[in-house]
């Protein structure tokens, strides 16, 4: 069976949480890298909207939204029981996270990160909307390892490439706000073997046209 093809770009936080889902599920994916400067033209033609991650499987199906790549990678095989299959609150508690997320949150953070670049005064204004949702998560975070309970889950996954980003901003400012058990589960994070993993960085498929098999290695 011919394996789904990964369009992926390596710093995109959308595509780091597909291909991390990717390999929780122990998917076996063909990876393209590409860069947005110089799109390839057999992505722009399975989805024109040009954005990054793309999942194309094999009968045809084109999947791209990285969360949808995400639970359908899951629905196929969630050994570690990621999405709390037996808990459909919880799910939905997960997908409520996600999506505040990626519409507020991630709203917020654009705006923080461009007034930060530009040293405009309203920066402040946007990093104190962020911490609405930093907040919670630090609440979260307060009685459990991690965001939904005592283990990895979806929304884990799903979230830490845009609080990476949040961190990154003003590490400075970051290491010394007080959100201790945020930070401690950012640094877990980042030094997991699936983070590095998801993280490795591959050559540009239209340099190369190299098929790259991506997945988990590990026993
Ligand atoms: N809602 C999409 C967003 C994906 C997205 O915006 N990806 C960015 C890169 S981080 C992209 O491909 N942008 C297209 C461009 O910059 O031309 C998803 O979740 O997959």
């Amino acid at each position: 069976m011919t394996q789904p093809i990964l369009y992926s770009l390596q710093h995109c936080p959308y595509a780091m949480r597909a291909r991390m889902a990717l390999l929780m599920a122990r998917e076996v994916v063909l990876l393209r890298a590409i860069v947005t400067k110089d799109k390839p033209a057999d992505m722009l033609a399975i989805s024109p909207k040009g954005t990054v991650p793309i999942l194309h499987l094999s009968d045809g199906t084109v999947i791209d939204e990285s969360l949808d790549i995400m639970i359908w990678a899951l629905n196929r095989n969630d050994p570690d029981d990621l999405l709390y299959s037996q808990r459909a609150d919880r799910y939905l508690q997960m997908l409520n996270l996600i999506n505040d997320c990626d519409h507020d949150f991630r709203t917020n953070l654009s705006a923080y990160k461009y007034n930060k670049r530009y040293h405009l005064d309203t920066e402040h204004k946007f990093r104190t909307q962020c911490e609405v949702f930093i907040q919670r998560l630090e609440s979260l975070l307060e009685k459990q390892n991690y965001i939904m309970g005592d283990k990895l889950s979806l929304a884990d996954l799903a979230i830490l490439p845009f609080i990476r980003q949040f961190a990154n901003v003003d590490k400075k400012w970051f290491r010394q706000s007080g959100y201790p058990r945020l930070s401690l589960w950012l640094a877990k994070q980042l030094e997991s073997l699936l983070f590095l993993k998801s993280m490795q960085k591959y050559p540009l498929w239209l340099d190369t046209h190299e098929e790259v098999l991506f997945f988990w290695d590990r026993k």
